[in-house]
């Protein structure tokens, strides 16, 4: 049995997002990674193709106002400031919004589309969170691979629905070359008071 947190008590419901169902292109875009610094040691990558993405489905045990964040790591080698320019082995900051704001992936709450934020995904241990476009981190990045470090990105309040709720994200195309990528997700909280989520499970 599910039990109620206190009354008005804000709760974070922690769910893996290596848990989704996946929109396949190319047969393994996104695909489920082994990362030791991940949460549950796995996380998903390769979100670097058009009209691929992924589901979560979240069961609420009421209708609330939930906050939501995402735990994403860069996965970028591509200089998004250089249209995009391949910079391998430098790994670069990761935005979800291209610099004349254009997104690069489609978030939707029980298909309705959310606020994508101006976000910035940065590179090192050092960076912590996030960095607006207009509050752009150093030039250059540094060497390394990907999921070196996880950083939490708020992607602001959803309206969950009592019963079954479906998030997607969806990678968009943004250039000729489709090299726009979302960065890696470990998991997601869902923040809410007055409600119990857990995963939509058909009866
Ligand atoms: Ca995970």
């Amino acid at each position: 049995m599910s039990v109620l947190p206190p009354e008005g008590e804000a709760v974070d419901f922690k769910f893996e997002a290596e848990e989704a169902e996946f929109t396949l292109i190319d047969g393994s875009h996104p695909q489920v990674e082994t990362a030791a610094n991940a949460s549950g040691g796995r996380s998903i990558g390769y979100l670097d193709r058009a009209n691929s993405g992924m589901t979560w489905e979240i069961h609420s045990s009421a209708a609330v106002t939930a906050e939501l964040t995402f735990v994403m790591s860069s996965s970028n080698f591509l200089d998004y400031e250089n249209d995009f320019a391949n910079v391998w082995p430098l790994l670069s900051p990761q935005p979800l919004k291209t610099p004349d704001g254009g997104d690069i992936i489609t978030f939707t709450v029980n298909g309705q589309a959310v606020e994508v934020p101006d976000a910035v995904v940065k590179t090192d241990e050092d960076g912590h969170l996030v960095v607006t476009n207009d509050n752009p981190p150093p030039e250059g990045g540094i060497n390394g691979s990907v999921n070196m470090a996880w950083h939490e990105v708020s992607f602001g309040t959803v309206q969950l629905q009592e019963g079954k709720n479906t998030i997607t994200i969806m990678l968009n195309s943004l250039n000729a070359a489709n090299t726009a990528t979302c960065p890696n997700i470990d998991f997601f909280t869902l923040t809410v008071a007055d409600a119990f989520l857990s995963w939509f499970t058909a009866e």
